[in-house]
């Protein structure tokens, strides 16, 4: 992360009038949450993510997939948000107009205070039932190894994540906001991402393609690093609280929304 790759990008912020954060996994890797990319750890060491996080996987085996969750979800309720995440809180005060379009289903974007939040891939804190798409808004037990889920009250089936699946459609309202706001967007911040699963993927490239300038903030290049005009090489937790303290300066420089 060069310092005139932090003002160039600090620059197109302090102008932006619509900002558009698309985010993955690597916005949680500092709140102690592994990302995909990551071997799974511990009792997970085996698994393959995308065999577990689809349909076919957990008609397979109800009982594996459900603790999985039910042990991502125990770990996502000890993290907090980062650095990053608050970071993220403070540009939405600083820009005219702020929505962070996430690929993860942590809800750690609002509960660190992001105001206007899209989840592509679901909730992980919401349940539904397998068959007929059910809410289930009552009490999960708490984390078990090998749990079995619970049966929908209304019809059966069981009960399952409230997440996007691997083959599964992406939400129909999130994913036509999602779209939209990339296409009317001034700038995008794409942060921790590997580019690896579609449709999300596809949003930078959209925002692009409509003119709006795309700064990228990971570790690594990505598969989407060619199309950003400015690649900002760090973990997020570092990157955006200094990036947001240069917008802050470039605002009160005189930069201001075109
Ligand atoms: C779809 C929720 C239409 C669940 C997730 C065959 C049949 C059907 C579809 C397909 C198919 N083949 C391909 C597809 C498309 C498929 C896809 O993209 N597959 C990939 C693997 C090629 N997509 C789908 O299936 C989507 N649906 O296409 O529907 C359809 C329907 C039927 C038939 C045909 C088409 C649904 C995709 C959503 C899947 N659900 N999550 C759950 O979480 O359990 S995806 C899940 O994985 C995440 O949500 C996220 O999206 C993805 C992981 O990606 P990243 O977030 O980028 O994370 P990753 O670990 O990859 O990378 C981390 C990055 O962070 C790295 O770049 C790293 O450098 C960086 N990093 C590390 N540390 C830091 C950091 N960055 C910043 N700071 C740090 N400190």
């Amino acid at each position: 992360m060069t310092p005139e790759g932090m003002e160039r990008a600090a620059r197109i912020l302090a102008g932006a009038h619509r900002v558009v954060v698309s985010s993955g996994a690597g916005m949680s890797k500092e709140s102690g949450i592994p990302t995909f990319r990551d071997a799974m750890d511990g009792l997970w060491a085996n698994y393959d993510p995308q065999q577990l996080a689809t349909e076919a996987g957990f008609r397979a085996d109800p009982r594996r997939v459900w603790t999985w969750y039910a042990w991502r979800r125990e770990r996502i309720a000890q993290a907090s948000p980062n650095p990053g995440h608050h970071a993220l809180v403070r540009l939405q005060d600083i820009v005219p107009r702020l929505t962070v379009v996430t690929q993860n289903i942590d809800g750690l974007h609002a509960r660190a205070g992001s105001a206007d939040v899209v989840e592509l891939h679901g909730s992980i804190h919401r349940v539904k039932c397998l068959d007929r798409g059910h809410p289930f808004d009552g009490p999960l037990p708490p984390y078990a190894d090998d749990q079995d889920p619970q049966p929908c009250p209304i019809c059966d089936s069981p009960l399952r994540p409230d997440v996007v699946w691997f083959g599964e459609m992406l939400p129909k309202q999130a994913t036509e906001r999602a779209w939209s706001l990339a296409e009317r967007c001034d700038a995008m911040l794409l942060i921790g991402t590997s580019g690896t699963v579609w449709p999300a993927a596809e949003l930078p490239l959209v925002a692009r393609r409509h003119g709006a300038r795309v700064i990228e903030v990971n570790p690594e290049p990505s598969e989407l690093t060619h199309a950003a005009d400015v690649f900002l090489q760090g973990p997020s937790g570092e990157v955006l609280p200094a990036l947001v303290e240069a917008v802050a300066r470039a605002r009160s420089a005189g930069a201001s929304p075109r």
